[in-house]
């Protein structure tokens, strides 16, 4: 037996998400809506609203990016709300056109847009972080030739990632700076940031060419739990894929590796990221009415990957695949298998089970063509008119 094996099979059993609920109807009327609620109150506050104006501005285009493989845009999102305004820089990449609308991934970078890419002649978005550093976390060639576009845009213009960036956060738009203090928790980073994916899926829904029936929601690490709380509250998303997301993520928080996050460091490392309720749960865990495939399963009956790194013990990818497994309850409740009761993979050894994916790759924390390879076939067999995608509608 192996030692994920050997674990499995000592674990006592994880709260359902369920809880009288028998059919679909009863998940889709009555109990998503209920656990929609419980991580909003105990975990994540709420989703701000949309503010009164909200205008998109291409700045640049051009064409023929990466040797002729697509065009790019260079776009602001104005936002306004009575007096109050923001703004951000957003990425847009637009493949070649092969006669089918497009599928398009979004999601939020974490060094900037410049950074994002291997093209150079972006404005650099600050002095902290190099053109290029985290190109290779978005393999934007590999996009392009997949006939997929991309849109970015940073993390720090939505919510800047520290203890008071609640201060220049998108809340200000609705609410005074002195309701925007450190101990206002209830405005969270990660609510700020599911919700600049949702405005990036606003701005996918203005090309025509794009299939709004396969915008992707896409995150790595605290991205990645953002992209699981943007599929829970933006029914518009085709789907979601959450890479390395771990604690308050993919993760399930019980029976967590010992050399895994916390929710006692999480909560005390990251408050901004998290509801003050959270804090009363640090090593309290199993007191907690829920764990992280309740949040997964807010994107059922959508496609729904879950992508780990062997050596990321931090983010406890034996627990990330726990989770992707015990979603399965839900998808089953729409005729998905999920990933049925597949084995904890090898690495590289991905699962692309009915709806719900899970694959192991090997090596760190971060995102990489490997990764990208799994994240493309699991979106090709995932496409509204593929086969796999009929037989389950
Ligand atoms: C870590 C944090 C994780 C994860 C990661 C990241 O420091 O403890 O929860 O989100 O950062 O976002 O890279």
């Amino acid at each position: 037996m192996t030692l994920a094996a050997k674990r499995a099979s000592t674990l006592p059993d994880l709260p359902s998400p369920l809880e009288g609920c028998e059919t679909a109807a009863d998940w889709t009327c009555r109990r998503r809506e209920e656990i929609l609620r419980l991580f909003e109150t105990l975990m994540f506050g709420k989703i701000p609203p949309r503010p009164e104006s909200v205008r998109f501005e291409i700045r640049r285009r051009k064409e023929n990016v990466f040797g002729g493989r697509g065009s790019r845009r260079e776009v602001t999102l104005h936002l306004q709300n009575g007096r109050r305004q923001h703004s951000v820089d957003i990425l847009w990449y637009l493949p070649n056109r092969n006669g089918k609308r497009i599928p398009a991934v979004v999601g939020l970078n974490f060094m900037g847009n410049a950074a994002a890419t291997e093209e150079t002649d972006l404005p650099p978005d600050s002095t902290e972080f190099k053109p290029g550093q985290q190109a290779h976390r978005w393999q934007i060639p590999m996009l392009l030739d997949a006939g997929i576009s991309l849109i970015t845009a940073p993390r720090n213009s939505f919510f800047h990632d520290d203890r008071d960036g609640r201060r220049t956060s998108i809340f200000r738009l609705f609410h005074r700076p002195q309701e925007l203090t450190r101990t206002h928790r209830e405005f969270t980073a990660i609510s700020a940031w599911a919700w600049g994916c949702s405005l990036l899926l606003d701005l996918a829904l203005t090309e025509p060419d794009i299939d709004p029936r396969q915008i992707w929601v896409h995150g790595h690490s605290r991205l990645g739990k953002t992209a699981l709380w943007a599929a829970a509250n933006d029914p518009r998303f085709a789907g979601a894929v959450s890479n390395d997301s771990g604690c308050c993520g993919a993760a399930l928080t019980r029976d967590r590796h010992p050399a895994s996050e916390s929710l006692s460091f999480i909560t005390k490392t990251f408050p901004w990221w998290f509801q003050s309720a959270l804090d009363a749960y640090a090593a309290r865990e199993e007191e907690l009415p829920l764990d992280q495939h309740f949040l997964a399963a807010l994107t059922a009956p959508r496609p729904l990957l879950i992508a780990s790194a062997a050596e990321d013990v931090w983010a406890d990818p034996f627990n990330e695949y726990r989770g992707a497994k015990a979603v399965g309850s839900v998808y089953r409740l729409f005729g998905a298998r999920g990933i049925g009761s597949a084995p904890f993979p090898k690495p590289e050894a991905p699962i692309f089970g009915d709806r719900v994916g899970y694959y192991l790759r090997t090596g760190k924390h971060d995102v990489t063509a490997t990764d990208w390879t799994f994240v493309l076939e699991f979106l090709r067999r995932n496409a509204p008119d593929s086969a796999g995608q009929k037989k389950n509608s």
